[in-house]
């Protein structure tokens, strides 16, 4: 059998995004030749410090070889200023937009001794919803100050086919499942996540849209069922055993899943993709981490799964597969932990620590 060669981008961003995606390209340059898989790597430029150096915090040319040279990528963290900065937007949510990479894909799953076991994956719609970037700021007519409104904009056909993805995600868990993967879930269920109640038009429409596409005949073994943000919020704390995939629109997404990542110890273990018609993305879903950047002790385990996730949307999910059992078994070992699981490892033993096992 022929090899198939992956040509992959390598975007570090800012802060702790230049530490763990070389881990990431290690990981599969590490993978068995058996697997008959190879890759090309080229590093591209993003960020706010791109942004410092160069006036473009997504400079024309990332774009450009992204969309015709690779297969797939690894981005690693940016954090853009909280105060506006003339000419600069957040090159994360653009990379979104410009490659329609319309879901983001955010799998939280506990391995280490939890409280409560944890297997879900959070489907984020990735492409519009506040993140449309449209605000203005006027001065309101009463003359009491200023005021500030942005757009959120929810449109069927980008809910049907986040609904339509979720849906796929169920079913390829349950026939993992089914091939004898252990879990804490029988079935496939799909929590549509919303606001409805106050939101009638935007999450009215991604709401009933998302119901309409997860009625196909194809996913009629799933369990449909749908939950007001606020209360998933309350029960993905109390029961987050309860919850295979859930479904949201892109903000309500954003938070469900850094908050679903405390309940599994650390940001620095959650892996998302961002994903979209044959293109991956995988990205850690923690930031830049200015406070840790540079002494070595970033997690690079969510940096690791992403590429692992990023295979698995690339059709190689025996690689992804391999990849994964090997971070679990340094997970469970827990010998070998960053500090935010309370170990004492750098970042450059654990990257070798799971490279041993793999
Ligand atoms: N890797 C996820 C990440 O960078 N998170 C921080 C974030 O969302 N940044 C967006 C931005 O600062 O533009």
């Amino acid at each position: 059998m022929a090899a198939r060669t992956l040509r992959i981008g390598l975007i570090p961003g800012d802060g702790i995004g230049k530490e763990v995606i070389p881990a990431g390209r290690r990981i599969l340059e590490a993978l068995p030749a058996s697997l008959g898989l190879k890759f090309e790597f080229v590093d591209l430029k993003a960020g706010f410090e791109t942004f410092e150096q160069t006036g473009a915090a997504l400079p024309d040319k990332t774009v450009e070889v992204l969309k015709s040279e690779c297969d797939g990528a690894l981005f690693g963290a940016v954090s853009s200023p909280t105060t506006p900065r003339k000419g600069y937007s957040s090159p994360i949510v653009a990379l979104r937009k410009k490659l329609d990479l319309y879901a983001n894909v955010r799998p939280v799953k506990s391995v280490m001794t939890a409280a409560k076991p944890i297997d879900m994956v959070i489907v984020r719609e990735n492409t519009e919803d506040l993140y449309v970037k449209e605000e203005r700021t006027y001065d309101a007519p009463d003359g009491t100050g200023k005021v500030a409104e942005a757009i959120k904009r929810i449109s069927q056909r980008a809910s049907s086919r986040i609904a339509t993805m979720a849906g796929e995600i169920a079913l390829r868990r349950q026939k993992i499942r089914e091939g004898g993967a252990s879990s804490i879930h029988k079935g496939p269920l799909v929590t549509i996540t919303h606001k409805s109640n106050v939101l009638s038009q935007t999450d009215g429409l991604f709401r009933q849209t998302a119901k309409e596409a997860l009625a196909a005949a194809r996913f009629s073994s799933v369990a449909v069922e749908e939950q007001i943000v606020d209360s998933m919020v309350y029960k993905l704390f109390r029961q987050p055993e309860d919850y295979d995939v859930i479904v949201a629109p892109n903000l309500y997404g954003d938070i469900l899943s850094d908050g679903a990542a405390a309940l599994v110890g650390s940001l620095g273990l959650v892996p998302s993709a961002n994903v979209g018609e044959g293109f991956a993305i995988g990205e850690p879903c923690h930031g830049s981490a200015p406070d840790i950047m540079g002494q070595g002790i970033a997690n690079p385990i969510a940096t690791l799964r992403s590429a692992a996730l990023m295979l698995e949307f690339l059709n190689e999910e025996k690689a992804a597969a391999l990849m994964y059992a090997a971070i679990d078994a340094n997970l469970e070992e827990g010998r070998l932990l960053s500090p935010d699981l309370g170990g004492t490892a750098k970042t450059e033993e654990v990257v070798a620590d799971i490279l041993r096992r793999l």
